[in-house]
């Protein structure tokens, strides 16, 4: 068991008031909280290193370049892959998948190819698939999300057709919590020749993850919902698929030799990362894998089964509340979506706010989604490592009491 009291204690955020209550966070499929190894790595890199990487002779830049390289080496090792140059900074998840869908996309689909995508897919795993289909007059295909919450891969293997190019798919939906079997939707995939890409921004931070074990050939995830900081993102590729690739933006730092009419590219992953890399961000999200090494993600996993048994068992006593996503903990995470009945989830959300707790209310950027459920929008708790259950509960009181305020409480 995770010793959630110790955990807080690195978070100086959580010790945070909000209108005069105890803060609850309880939005970090949004973004998490950081710990003060990660504000530190960045005060520190700033205060003793700051240089540019990858030029400089000088000592400062050798330094900042050990860092930033390290922190690449780090980040390699946490999900398993086998070369730090299979490991490209972006962004975010967003701009790692539009890296892809351009560099890959371009060059391997065609007029009449098929891109299998998920009906639970979040909008960025979305609309640059759409930009890419449109450009190059491919189709879009789903695999369809059941009434509770899962792929309904019984129409995967019709779905995988002569003319599909890739299959990309979030590892954790972040609306309904479902953990999707990747490894049988990879090796189905595979059968076929079918490269597959795993949107890992909800999975990498929650549960443990190998690419080696998962055979994936792409896999994406962010920074800033890791403990890391914002404006960093990770593409890891096969090494042979990178290779393979064109750039994606071009500039300095990307190539090997430069004439007036033609350039060279440089090796991996350097190919992909033109400009002045996000240094600073990129070495406190090494500290930020450091931290969640040392507390274990198998750990992580077992507290966050933990905490969504606790939360579902909370809100499923309330009256009028309805909870989407899978009823089995051992295959959803603890992002927890949920309807009170006559209650907007925006109103739901400024009166949780008033009780010191954050949670989102929309659509979560995956209005496909929220069509299928038959809804416009949903509140949203997500759970992480320094969550316990007693949040859980504070939440399920708050709910009550919102009800009470909406005058939604049944009069017997
Ligand atoms: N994929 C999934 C599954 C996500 O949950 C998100 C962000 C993204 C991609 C995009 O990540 P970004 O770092 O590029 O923005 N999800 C959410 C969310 O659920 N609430 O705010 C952001």
């Amino acid at each position: 068991m995770l010793d959630v009291h110790r955990i807080r204690k690195d978070f100086p955020i959580l010790e945070r008031r909000v209108h005069g209550k105890p803060l609850v966070y309880l939005d970090n499929a949004a973004t998490s909280q950081k710990p003060r190894a990660v504000v530190e790595a960045l005060v520190d890199y700033y205060t003793r290193t700051n240089a540019n990487v990858h030029r400089g002779i000088h000592t400062l830049s050798e330094e900042a370049t050990a860092l930033y390289e390290g922190a690449r080496d780090r980040i390699a090792r946490f999900i398993g892959a086998p070369k730090p140059g299979t490991v490209i900074f972006t962004r975010n998840t967003t701009e790692s998948i539009n890296l892809v869908s351009h560099a890959w996309g371009l060059k391997h689909v065609g007029p009449g190819d098929e891109i299998l995508l998920t009906e639970m897919e979040h909008h960025s795993n979305l609309v640059p698939w759409q930009v890419l289909s449109q450009t190059r007059g491919a189709k879009l295909k789903f695999i369809p999300v059941t009434g509770s919450g899962t792929l309904a891969l019984e129409e995967l293997p019709s779905l995988l057709s002569e003319r599909t190019k890739l299959v990309a798919l979030t590892q954790m939906s972040n609306v309904l919590g479902t953990i999707n079997p990747i490894q049988e939707i990879v090796r189905a995939a595979h059968a076929k020749g079918i490269p597959v890409l795993v949107d890992g921004a909800q999975g990498v931070p929650h549960l443990p993850v190998n690419v080696l074990d998962l055979n994936c050939d792409f896999l994406v995830f962010s920074s800033h919902k890791m403990l890391g900081p914002t404006g960093v993102g990770v593409l890891y590729a096969k090494e042979a698929i990178l290779e393979e690739m064109d750039p994606f933006l071009a500039g300095g730092d990307m190539i090997r030799d430069v004439w007036l009419d033609h350039s060279v590219w440089n090796d991996l992953p350097w190919k992909f990362e033109a400009g002045t890399p996000n240094i600073a961000d990129v070495i406190a999200l090494g500290a930020a894998v450091d931290y969640l090494e040392k507390i274990g993600m198998d750990e992580i996993r077992a507290h966050e089964e933990a905490l969504t048994r606790a939360a579902l068992g909370a809100l499923r006593q309330i009256e009028g509340i309805t909870l989407y996503g899978p009823e089995d903990p051992a295959i959803r995470g603890a992002a927890i979506s949920f309807n009170v009945n006559g209650i907007h989830p925006h109103d739901l959300g400024q009166l949780l706010d008033e009780e010191g707790i954050a949670l989102r209310a929309g659509h979560h950027c995956c209005k496909p989604l929220m069509r299928k459920l038959g809804v416009a929008a949903t509140a949203r708790a997500s759970f992480y490592l320094y969550n316990s259950e007693e949040e859980a509960r504070i939440l399920a009181q708050a709910l009550q009491k919102a009800k009470e305020v909406f005058g939604v409480v049944a009069h017997r």
